[in-house]
């Protein structure tokens, strides 16, 4: 049974085996967008562009790749960028998904980690890690993760962060081979 406000989507994300390797794995998603309902926040917002580069542009429903429509964000030049989502109450969250920005840079996203937890100050638990910026759409699957909060930091470098949508899906997962992201 879908709801009128759940989307039906089938996406791909990325999950390391035990290896280390990271496998794409193909899962149909039955489950409403939880970031659309949340508050964003991040380290700075870029001095140059007060409208462009705004937190909440990540969640505006808007996965427009282009910086100049005005639905990326933007934070300052900063060491260990970060961008957080607080959805309010703890969800099991099963599958990230990250828009890069395409129209520049978008180097600058590699090595960025998705982190999902209850901590306020972004240490939680590492959902995935940024390895290619070839596809402007990232995913990762995040089984058995839960938490209030889903954050993109970038450690261990000056940065700026820029997110130009980032969605994230609870548990409401059916899988084709049934043995991931449930
Ligand atoms: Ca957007």
């Amino acid at each position: 049974m879908i709801h009128d406000e759940m989307e039906e989507a089938k996406l791909s994300c990325m999950k390391s085996d035990t290896n280390g390797h990271a496998n794409t794995t193909e899962i149909n998603v039955v489950s409403t967008n939880l970031a659309r309902t949340g508050v964003a926040s991040q380290v700075s917002d870029y001095p140059y562009s007060t409208r462009s580069g705004l937190a909440n542009n990540a969640i505006d429903g808007n996965k427009d790749t282009d910086f100049s429509s005005e639905s990326c964000t933007h934070t300052n030049l900063e060491k260990d960028p970060w961008w957080k989502l607080d959805l309010k109450q703890s969800y099991k969250i099963s599958i990230v998904v990250l828009k890069n920005r395409m129209n520049c840079c978008p180097e600058r996203l590699m090595g960025a980690e998705v982190r999902i937890g209850n901590s306020p100050d972004n240490n939680n638990p590492v959902c995935g890690t940024v390895t290619s910026v070839v596809s402007s759409t990232l995913s990762f699957c995040c089984p058995g993760m839960e938490g209030r909060y889903v954050s993109v930091v970038i450690p261990g470098r000056s940065e700026y962060l820029t997110l130009c949508e980032v969605e994230a899906y609870s548990d409401s997962v059916t899988n084709r081979n049934n043995d991931v992201c449930s």
